[in-house]
């Protein structure tokens, strides 16, 4: 498939490269890389996303270059989804994009059924950056400051810095030789985990008081209504690394994260340690991701959308 893909990039000139609605560090690391790759290549590129660039991201070079609607759809040849495990992750523009003849789906999530002809899934990479490294190294364009810059915080950013069980010889081995190609370990690492806003801190400490634990400890959760958010004036970007905080407790193994996104709905986002497969849990909800990370959604009171959930994480934990 790297070879096909390969084949109509070569072959095209006009491109849209895309990802998911709430980006994380590998969906705008990813998008990017492949925006620099392409311009190098002498292409044309629209790079969409549905939401605004995270403030941590903004940094990236050329994140301005991100548009938030599309005109028209005529123009390209084909476009480039990144980290979407389904079509529909894309937001709001989904139909218009649908609608280009040549869809070309690259992702790494363990749920994506290879919505395209032109499916380019690796479950077993680390991130989507890692995949792209690998697209633009086949397509023969240089790996520059700005493109190592990219990868890098996709693959740091989903690797947990390089923490997490999808970290292999092979992730430090393309970290090292991002480095090498000018990424610079230090300053992307401040710009993503030392620039948070204080509303973010005030935010997790309302959240902490919600701080709740199931099966001896080993279920740890926390919740953010939309009041919390609403009474600091916090953005949904700000409850970021929370359920990470719920992981690094001793003795839990599964950390879930509730957000409220409107009146009896909420998002869990799960975290697990080990081989707890978290993702089993999450797909019980029509939800996904990988291993120690997955999310779905919910409908119903708090207190329902808890008990229905700790339910199934029990039944994986005692697998
Ligand atoms: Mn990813």
């Amino acid at each position: 498939m790297l070879e096909k893909i390969v084949e109509i990039i070569n072959s095209g000139h006009r491109f849209l490269v895309a990802s998911h609605v709430r980006p994380d560090g590998d969906a705008i690391g990813s998008i990017l890389a492949m925006y620099h790759a392409l311009r190098d290549m002498g292409k044309e590129v629209v790079v969409y996303n549905h939401d605004k660039v995270p403030e941590i991201y903004r940094f990236l070079p050329d994140s301005e270059v991100i548009v938030h609607t599309i005109d028209s759809v005529d123009a390209f040849d084909a476009v480039i989804l990144l980290d979407c495990s389904e079509m529909e992750r894309v937001g709001d523009e989904v139909e218009k994009i649908g609608a280009i003849g040549t869809i070309i789906n690259i992702d790494h999530h363990v749920s994506n059924n290879g919505f395209s002809p032109h499916s380019l899934v690796d479950t077993k990479a680390s991130s989507t950056g890692e995949i792209i490294y690998g697209l633009i190294t086949m397509l023969g364009v240089t790996i520059t400051k700005d493109i190592a810059t990219s990868i890098y915080t996709a693959v740091m950013t989903d690797t947990g810095a390089f923490c997490y069980s999808n970290t292999t010889s092979d992730t430090l081995k393309l970290a090292a030789s991002l480095v090498t190609a000018g990424a610079d370990p230090r300053r992307i690492a401040e710009n993503v985990y030392e620039t948070k806003p204080l509303i973010q801190i005030k935010l997790m400490e309302k959240a902490l008081n919600t701080l709740a634990f199931d099966v001896n400890g080993r279920i740890g959760s926390i919740v953010v209504t939309q009041e919390m958010l609403t009474e600091l004036g916090a953005l949904p970007e700000h409850t970021e690394g929370l359920v990470d905080l719920v992981r690094s407790i001793a003795g839990v193994d599964v950390a879930v994260f509730y957000q409220e996104m409107s009146k009896n709905n909420f998002k869990a986002s799960l975290r697990s340690k080990g081989d707890i497969d978290i993702e089993k849990v999450a797909r019980e909800f029509d939800g996904g991701g990988h291993i120690n990370a997955s999310a779905c959604r919910l409908e119903g009171a708090i207190d329902a959308v808890k008990g229905k959930l700790t339910g199934s994480i029990m039944r994986i934990i005692a697998e």
